[in-house]
């Protein structure tokens, strides 16, 4: 069996999640008449302090949707230069929306809130309109970094001072929460609109959820339909997601766990390892002058996954199947590619 560290998008159902699937009560969800979709809304506003929610298929649909609903075509968005909904969601935002974004480059993902009042757009008549801010968090690219709550406050306040809502692709926000010890909508209110992934950490197997206030739910329910997410009997998708909500956010400490024992172990190795602050791992790879595919390739042959994220780095990503018996035999089987590597031919 491989241990796949590719993504905590690969977590299966839960048991408990395929029986809530199987008894799950549905209707139409497009007439509104799905009480399972319902109550999942209901239940996801509520735990992020937000008036209305809404069920979508995936965190890019997530995302975009509520780029759509924030901005129209020639609107300019501020987002930070290696954030998932600029770098992994296929140019959506200038494809779909027609934006066009400004990139800043943050401190460990967290944007600085003296950059953001420097890239909002006065009046002018050459310029475009600054519509839409997005803050990203916990941050994919940098390592699975964690944005504090006061790094979320500065860049709101100045949001507000200019009037520019906010928009959080908190994908992993539970994991966020959970590291700062802080409950969810501690970070939440610091956004206008939030995106949380339930296919990730929280093991359900599809779906995202997109709140804010009611308005803005009415119109990005709109947008759903119109890039044909209005779905019919999702309440079988969405049950177990009411699960990843009640029952799967404290256990991602153990992940986090998992994540730093996977790091002090490279680290021993003599790799260099990115700090860790939730489930992702960031690794090195030039000292040893084997770039992340080929790395990547050796380990899959002694049945690792991981990811590469640049020339010479590799993404491990701990999640609900990986033990700590698992992280150990990843070192184990590191140790002796690194022992290849570094022999004499
Ligand atoms: N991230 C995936 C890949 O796309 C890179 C992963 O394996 O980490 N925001 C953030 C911060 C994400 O990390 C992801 C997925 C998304 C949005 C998109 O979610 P999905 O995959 O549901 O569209």
């Amino acid at each position: 069996m491989k241990l796949d560290l590719r993504s905590d998008t690969v977590t299966k159902p839960t048991e408990a999640m395929i029986r809530a699937m199987a008894g799950a009560e549905v209707g139409d969800d497009v007439y509104r008449e799905d009480p399972t979709v319902n109550r999942l809304e209901e239940m996801a506003a509520e735990c992020l302090g937000k008036e209305a929610a809404l069920f979508v298929t995936s965190g890019t649909q997530g995302n975009q949707v509520a780029v759509l609903t924030h901005c129209v075509n020639g609107d300019e968005v501020v987002v930070e230069a290696d954030s998932h909904i600029f770098y992994y969601e296929g140019g959506a935002m200038s494809a779909l929306a027609g934006v066009q974004t400004r990139t800043l480059t943050g401190v460990r993902g967290a944007l600085r809130a003296e950059d953001v009042e420097k890239a909002i757009r006065g009046k002018n008549i050459h310029f475009p309109r600054t519509k839409l801010i997005c803050l990203e968090n916990t941050h994919n690219r940098a390592g699975g970094a964690v944005v504090t709550v006061d790094q979320m406050k500065s860049v709101y306040y100045v949001a507000q001072k200019y009037q520019v809502p906010v928009h959080l692709d908190g994908a992993r926000l539970f994991n966020a929460a959970v590291a700062l010890g802080v409950d969810v909508s501690e970070l939440s209110r610091y956004a206008d609109t939030v995106q949380i992934c339930l296919s990730k950490g929280l093991s359900a197997p599809v779906g995202s959820i997109i709140a804010g206030d009611r308005d803005f739910i009415e119109e990005a329910r709109w947008w759903r339909k119109k890039l044909g997410g209005g779905l019919r009997q999702v309440g079988f998708v969405a049950a177990p997601g009411i699960l990843a909500l009640t029952q799967m956010t404290d256990r991602l400490e153990e992940d986090h766990d998992r994540a730093k024992q996977l790091a002090d172990g490279l680290a021993k190795l003599s790799l260099e390892v990115e700090p860790v602050d939730t489930n992702i791992v960031l690794v090195h790879t030039e000292s040893i002058q084997v770039t992340a595919v080929d790395f990547l390739k050796r380990l899959e042959n002694r049945g690792v996954l991981a990811v590469d994220f640049d020339e010479y780095v590799i993404r491990f990503t701990t999640h609900r199947h990986i033990s700590e018996e698992n992280v150990t035999r990843v070192l184990e089987i590191v140790e002796d590619l690194l022992g290849a590597v570094t022999s004499p031919q």
